[in-house]
């Protein structure tokens, strides 16, 4: 089973941003893989998969918003993990890059969600697994594309690739996510 986290920044230097938490993001993940697990010293290094970048249009929040970069992270599910224990370290990530909440979808230096872990379901305001606005949005559809079109994330009753389809033929749809070149710090 896999852990989903979506990465987005339009505040500042964008790309600079997520090249810089990128390593701290995999220290991060690490330490809670490593600290879900009876023998921690096995298990330290999850598969980590990036996304390539997209710049993609901002939905919902103020007018005028600067465009978004955006990408996503999988790795695998811990047997023991506690998903809130990763969305503190998440929210402990953000702080450090000056993520501050004034309106709703405002625009933000950093914003890192939890998108699944594995089966995991909550529904508190705190914690809301998956994530339910996921599915319909082209800024998190397109990155996971890039890694796994075909498959039905925990949650969902269609492929990645079919639910981005459907996002980007509905008539309101937002212009297309534009998938960046690879660049140091970021090769995908
Ligand atoms: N929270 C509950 N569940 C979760 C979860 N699964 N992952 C709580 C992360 N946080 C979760 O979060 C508000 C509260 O949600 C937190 O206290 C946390 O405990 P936040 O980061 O302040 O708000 P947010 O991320 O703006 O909220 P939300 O509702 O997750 O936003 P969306 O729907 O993800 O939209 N346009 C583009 N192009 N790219 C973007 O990245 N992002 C948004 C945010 C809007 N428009 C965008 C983008
Ligand atoms: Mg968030």
């Amino acid at each position: 089973m896999s852990t989903a986290i979506a990465l987005g920044a339009n505040l500042g230097d964008p790309i600079a941003t997520l090249t810089a938490v990128r390593p701290r993001l995999a220290a991060a993940v690490r330490a809670w893989a490593g600290a879900s697990r009876d023998d921690p010293g096995s298990s330290r290094h999850p598969p980590l998969r990036w996304s390539p970048l997209f710049r993609t249009a901002p939905v919902g929040g103020p007018p005028g918003q600067p465009p978004y970069v955006n990408a996503v992270l999988l790795t695998s599910l811990p047997p023991t993990a506690d998903p809130m224990a990763l969305l503190l370290a998440l929210q402990r990530l953000e702080a450090a890059f000056d993520r501050r909440r004034q309106e709703r979808w405002g625009p933000r230096s950093l914003d890192l969600d939890l998108l699944w872990c594995g089966g995991h379901r909550c529904e508190s305001a705190a914690l809301w697994l998956p994530h339910p606005r996921w599915q319909q949005r082209a800024f998190v559809l397109a990155p996971l594309a890039a890694l796994m079109p075909e498959v039905v994330p925990p949650g969902a009753e269609k492929s990645v690739a079919e639910l981005l389809a459907a996002v980007s033929g509905r008539e309101d749809a937002e212009p297309a996510p534009e998938r960046l070149a690879p660049r140091p710090g970021w090769p995908e």
